[in-house]
């Protein structure tokens, strides 16, 4: 049975990873993710390890899509606080560097 263009074209897609990060495009919650190994924030490196999760997000994907969302200072601060809140309950951050993304992203300015 020969595969239509159309479908040898989503086939390709599917099995592509765009940001190489090990998982396909087709089960990565973020295809074009930023895999820089450290997390950088309005161009500061915190030298924070950028941990890249099993559905191919990172957490610099995780904290762009809130700084990105946010309308209002307010709602930057209580996603970045969820987030960091979550991480730090999982053990991927400590104390400290969770008070230093928060700080980093209070730092922000939303337009
Ligand atoms: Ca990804």
């Amino acid at each position: 049975m020969a595969l239509s263009a159309g479908e040898v074209y989503a086939l390709v897609q599917a099995t592509l990873d765009s940001d190489g990060d090990g998982i396909p495009n087709d089960q990565d919650a973020f295809p074009d993710s930023d895999v820089s190994p450290t997390i950088t924030i309005g161009g500061v490196d915190l030298g924070i390890e950028n941990i890249l999760f099993d559905d191919g997000s990172t957490m610099i994907d995780w904290l762009d899509f809130v700084i990105d969302e946010s309308l209002t200072h307010d709602e930057l601060q209580t996603g970045i606080a969820a987030l960091t809140n979550e991480w730090k309950s999982e053990g991927l951050i400590s104390g400290k560097e969770k008070g230093v993304i928060q700080r980093t992203t209070a730092k922000l300015s939303v337009e």
